[in-house]
């Protein structure tokens, strides 16, 4: 049984209050808020047997490597790797696409060759291509979208040539919260010879993904997204392709050999690991994927479906409230962007955070969404495994605050 309340104890922060109001966190997107668990588990390494891993025989080096290890067989379950060496730790989904751009494109694309991404794409996915077209002469082409914000699959079939080698593509929105029809992306690119990196920032916390059934090339995420700490992520790869890649940083724990002309690389995912890592941040990640695992994501994301399914209909009963992406729950996860009339979307979060109500306000790193949409900004409400019915009937209580402050003019453009 999903109980929000006991969970919600769970969560030190939960308990705080915001200008004399309990919080109401609602910019989960961004990033999501920690359990006591990994909190505790972070602070166990460093009092307990903080050491560095991978190099000493000492009782602490041991330790510390092999919980660091074992967190990423954990992660590989998580996602159905078919193994370990398939699990690439990085800063998080951002490091993970350049290390692809870098490690894989700067290697084996060339001029005249396309990569496709789509219009709904995070700065993240389309700034490292257009670094790398830079440098590269590659051509990048945008997959636009259908009026209610989906994916424009006859656009993208007709996009999908010979000369694609690469789809990048985000599992679901950050700021429509759409999911993609991502097994039907990647079986009709690699038709087409080319191969899928699957951006799952905003779907790995939510939705139960299985790479190997998927056929995935790559998929990447951030820890601090499904609770775990920041600075930690996930690249992951099918073995053939992380094997010819080259690595990103070379420098300590990347090599098996270093002469005074030449080093030869280690092992998958090693060679991707240079330098030491962030192993307090695996080893709180390890724990929240076990928190993760004993809620059961299925009841997670039945949970979020729930809310989102709530919170639309309260929305949508607000006279003027402009929603992005499609109204109907079954398209969407997590996350709803909307304006509200002509108030700029920073006069609604601040008046929204003086009732203890945090959302994100902006261009939510979606600028040539945001163009598409005709809009600068936009307000983002997003929920995680902890929020409630009750917090959502107080966001949209503020709302008509909101609606109140400004109803004698007084407006920015948005
Ligand atoms: N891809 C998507 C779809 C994202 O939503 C984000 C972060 C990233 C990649 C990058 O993740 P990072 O952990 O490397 O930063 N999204 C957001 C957001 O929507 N608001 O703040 C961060």
């Amino acid at each position: 049984m999903y109980n929000v309340y006991r969970i919600r104890e769970d969560f030190p922060i939960l308990k705080t209050t915001i200008n004399g109001k309990p919080l109401i966190y609602l910019d989960n997107s961004a990033t999501t808020q920690k359990p006591a668990v990994v909190i505790d588990t972070i602070c166990e390494y460093y009092k307990q047997y903080n050491a560095n891993i991978h190099r000493s025989v000492h009782y602490l080096g041991v330790k510390a490597t092999e919980i660091y290890e074992k967190v990423r067989g954990d992660i590989a379950k998580f996602i159905n790797a078919p193994n370990s060496n398939c699990i690439v730790f990085t800063k998080g989904a951002t490091e993970s696409i350049n290390l692809v751009a870098y490690g894989w494109g700067r290697k084996f694309l060339k001029e005249g060759d396309e990569i496709l991404i789509t219009l709904m794409e995070h700065h993240s996915n389309i700034v490292p291509w257009q670094m790398l077209s830079i440098e590269k002469g590659i051509k990048i082409k945008f997959v636009p979208l259908n009026d209610d914000g989906s994916l424009n699959l006859t656009a993208f079939k007709e996009l999908l040539t010979e000369r694609t080698k690469l789809v990048s593509i985000t599992h679901v929105s950050n700021v429509l919260g759409i999911i993609n029809p991502i097994k039907e992306i990647i079986d009709t690119s690699h038709k087409a010879g080319a191969i899928v990196l699957i951006d799952g920032a905003q779907s790995v916390p939510s939705i139960p993904i299985d790479v190997q059934n998927l056929d995935a090339d790559f998929l990447v995420f951030s820890a601090h997204k499904m609770l775990g700490p920041t600075g930690i992520g996930i690249l992951y790869g099918k073995e053939d392709l992380l094997e010819e890649m080259d690595p990103l940083l070379g420098g300590g724990d990347m090599i098996k050999k270093v002469t005074k002309d030449y080093s030869v690389w280690a092992d998958i995912p090693y060679k991707f690991e240079g330098g030491t890592q962030n192993i307090a941040g695996v080893i709180g990640f390890g724990k929240a994927i076990e928190y993760l695992n004993n809620l059961g994501l299925e009841h997670i994301y039945k949970h979020e479906k729930t809310l989102v399914s709530y919170t639309l209909k309260r929305l949508l009963n607000i006279d003027g409230i402009k929603i992005y992406g499609p109204t109907t729950e079954n398209l969407r996860l997590n996350i709803i962007s909307f304006n509200y009339k002509d108030i700029h979307p920073h006069d609604v979060a601040t008046i929204l955070d003086r009732e203890g109500i945090a959302i994100r306000a902006g261009h939510q790193c979606a600028q040539p969404l945001h163009s598409y949409l005709g809009i600068s900004a936009s307000c983002r409400a997003s929920f995680y495994l902890y929020n409630t019915e009750e917090e959502v009937d107080k966001f949209i209580e503020a709302l008509e605050k909101v609606n109140m402050v400004f109803k004698n003019g007084n407006r920015r453009t948005i």
